[in-house]
């Protein structure tokens, strides 16, 4: 399995802009709820240009047709029409309500899941600079897979800072803070790819925290079945890659790109700068670095270490498994 197939973050090129898929119109409605926030703009939008084409038009015609013009005085203006005003305080006044209710009912909906959303509920993890979802057969995956027409929940949780959960298409979005968790759910109504976006600044690896997110025409036993990933099916390698993935590619690249952290490519067996000294890159700084990354800390990097520690997060044979990939993270 490359990369790329598990995530187009670290692989796609952002700087050029035919791989950007906005567009100038929303994305696709993909959700349950998408339409009803779409309608809600439209109203807004439709609303606004109305009231802006019925005063500014005759604003710029009286601008023109009455302005200041020799031979012609200025004859006094009326200065109270009840009227009038009560019209003009009402009317918005109305179209205000409107709005509000309107919002407030999308806004109910979006936040109340349906009794068949609680059957399956995802736990999305958010960390510096990566996301992991835990399906509810207890799988771990960096990969977001949701059976079309199923209401699904989330609860979301984060392990440092605040992140926010964002999927456009769904039109779902919410803020993840640490040390409390936040729900959310949706009913995937369109199958395809989508896009998982963190939409709140976390640090310098924020714009990587990018997911594809996949709606397919399955049930969520085959769906959670495909997904789970078993470790005596893969080699150490691929275990390690696996681990990588869901813990490590957010700051440390494979291609010799340096993002908040170094790069693993050709890093085994060299030796590194670190404010200790200079040490070799094997077994025991690997897993040091792992679960103290404070021990020695890679110059010219910022101490203390922007790494979390792992330790309690990773099992020894995990990180056995990575250590295996990093001798050779471009295989
Ligand atoms: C939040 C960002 C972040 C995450 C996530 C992260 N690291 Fe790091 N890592 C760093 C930074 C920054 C450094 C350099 C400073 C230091 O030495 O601590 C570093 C250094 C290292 C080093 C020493 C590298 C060298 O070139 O000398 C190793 C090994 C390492 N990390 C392994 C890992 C592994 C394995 C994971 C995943 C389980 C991981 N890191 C996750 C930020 C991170
Ligand atoms: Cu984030």
């Amino acid at each position: 399995m490359s990369l790329d197939s598990v995530l187009w973050a670290q692989t796609e090129d952002y700087t050029n802009w035919s791989n950007w898929d906005g567009s100038y119109f929303f994305p696709q409605q993909a959700s349950d709820n998408a339409a009803a926030v779409d309608g809600t703009f439209d109203l807004i939008f439709w609303v606004s240009v109305f009231f802006f084409v019925l005063i500014v038009v005759p604003m710029v015609v009286f601008i023109v047709k009455y302005r200041r013009r020799p031979g012609y005085s200025p004859k006094p203006a009326q200065d109270h029409n009840l009227v009038l005003e009560l019209g003009w305080s009402v009317i918005p006044t109305l179209i205000l309500v409107l709005f509000f209710v309107k919002g407030v009912w999308g806004y109910m909906d979006m936040r109340t899941p349906p009794d068949e959303a609680s059957e399956y509920e995802i736990q999305a993890q958010a960390s510096q600079f990566s996301w992991k979802f835990t399906y509810p057969n207890g799988t771990v995956s960096p990969k977001l897979v949701l059976p079309i027409n199923t209401p699904v929940r989330f609860r979301l949780q984060s392990s440092d800072v605040i992140h926010s959960f964002f999927i456009p298409a769904f039109r779902l979005k919410h803020d993840v803070v640490p040390g409390r968790f936040g729900t959310a759910w949706v009913n995937p109504t369109r199958v395809g790819t989508y896009r998982l976006y963190c939409a709140e600044f976390c640090g310098d690896g924020h714009s990587l925290m990018r997911r594809d997110v996949e709606v397919v025409d399955k049930t969520w036993e085959e769906v959670m079945d495909e997904i789970k990933w078993k470790y005596e099916e893969h080699d150490a390698w691929g275990n390690g890659q696996h681990l990588y993935i869901l813990n490590c590619a957010g700051c440390h690249s494979v291609d010799g790109s340096t993002k908040t952290g170094p790069s693993f490519l050709d890093a085994w067996g060299t030796q590194r700068e670190t404010y200790s000294g200079s040490v070799l890159f094997d077994e025991n700084y690997a897993r040091e670095s792992i679960l103290d990354p404070n021990a020695k800390v890679r110059t010219p990097f910022p101490r203390p270490s922007a790494m979390p520690t792992f330790q309690g997060k990773l099992t020894e044979d995990e990180i056995n498994y990575l250590i295996e990939f990093l001798k050779d993270p471009a295989r």
